[in-house]
């Protein structure tokens, strides 16, 4: 059977990296079709080596005979759009965080609770990209030994705000203001990403509470300062685990480097941003248990917040509904 893939926003840093993921997942797709605003109408990229035109985005685009369709634009157009297409049976992988929270709609790492996953699930929301790199070891700590408590430090990349990040970046390299961030995040650091809310957290910090605790269908203690650094691609999360039973960190290290997707560093090397070279795996480094307590321990994770954080996360939930839900239509 021929599946047509959809990208909205596929003018997007995360869009455009979606249709790189999809050319090198090679799924077994006739067609892909790219949504954008109307000032990108008609531009053109390759996909395969074939030339693909932009469309604008307007309430048609659900008769295109998609598939499935990836969402990578702002809350507000998702809010919009994806519904139309769910109702049509097109399966919506959206990476906003428009419905992350919805008690209706499953938020999904495929190496945690793809098993959720059903037929009839049209609309599927991509979490957060420092909470997916975070919930990855997470998942194989509370099977090990149940989890408690999990205090998370994140050193965000500027990508994660896509185009604008990265232009603020090399703005303020060159001594001009900033425009997107609050201050210059040249040879800087800001412990702020997105708006404060009323609690004293960031809503950044707050996906990062909220979303670890939906993926992981457990009401863990969490806690998060979020942080914005000078690096282009990779975010890094500093972790602090507090689990129900003793740690036992040779079986821990052994069940990770049992996962495919899991790289371990074994001291003294350290995964850092630039050593992910397109890669979709989570790299786990500095594990050690706390000082005082058996049940604690830290670790130190780094994954591609553009690919593992987004694009190649919404690819892999396309792929497994491709194989479980259309294959034998
Ligand atoms: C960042 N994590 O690094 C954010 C970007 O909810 O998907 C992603 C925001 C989101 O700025």
């Amino acid at each position: 059977r021929d599946i047509q893939i959809g990208i909205v926003g596929a003018t997007g840093l995360v869009g455009q990296t979606m249709l790189k993921v999809l050319e090198s997942y090679k799924l077994p797709i006739s067609n892909v079709r790219l949504y954008a605003s109307s000032r990108s109408k008609g531009e053109i990229v390759y996909f395969n080596e074939k030339p693909l035109v932009i469309q604008e985005l307007t309430e048609h685009f659900v008769n295109d005979k998609l598939d499935i369709v990836l969402f990578a634009v702002d809350s507000d157009i998702a809010k919009i759009y994806a519904p139309m297409a769910a109702k049509k049976h097109i399966y919506v992988i959206d990476n906003s965080s428009a419905f992350r929270m919805h008690e209706n709609i499953k938020l999904i790492v495929p190496e945690v609770n793809i098993n959720i996953l059903e037929k009839d699930d049209y609309l599927i929301a991509n979490p957060n990209c420092s909470t997916i790199q975070s919930v990855v070891p997470l998942k194989v700590i509370k099977d090990l030994f149940g989890l408690e408590e999990v205090d998370y430090t994140s050193y965000q990349a500027v990508s994660g705000s896509g185009h604008p990040g990265l232009k603020d970046l090399d703005r303020t390299k060159e001594g001009l203001e900033p425009i997107f961030y609050p201050k210059s995040i040249y040879e800087n650091v800001i412990p702020q990403i997105d708006h404060f809310t009323e609690n004293g957290f960031t809503k950044e910090e707050l996906k990062m509470v909220n979303e670890t605790r939906k993926i992981l269908n457990q009401d863990v203690f969490v806690s998060a300062t979020c942080v914005r650094v000078p690096v282009r691609v990779g975010h890094s999360v500093s972790m602090k685990v507090t689990t129900k039973k003793p740690v036992d960190l040779e079986e821990l290290i052994q069940a990770f480097q049992e996962k495919s997707f899991i790289k371990v560093y074994k001291d003294p090397t350290f995964p850092t941003p630039k050593d992910l070279m397109d890669s979709d795996d989570v790299h786990i480094g500095r594990i050690r248990m706390d000082l005082n307590y058996p049940n604690k321990l830290l670790l130190w994770t780094v994954a591609d917040n553009v690919r593992k954080g987004a694009a190649s996360n919404a690819v892999q939930i396309a792929e497994y509904i491709i194989k479980e839900f259309l294959s034998n239509v």
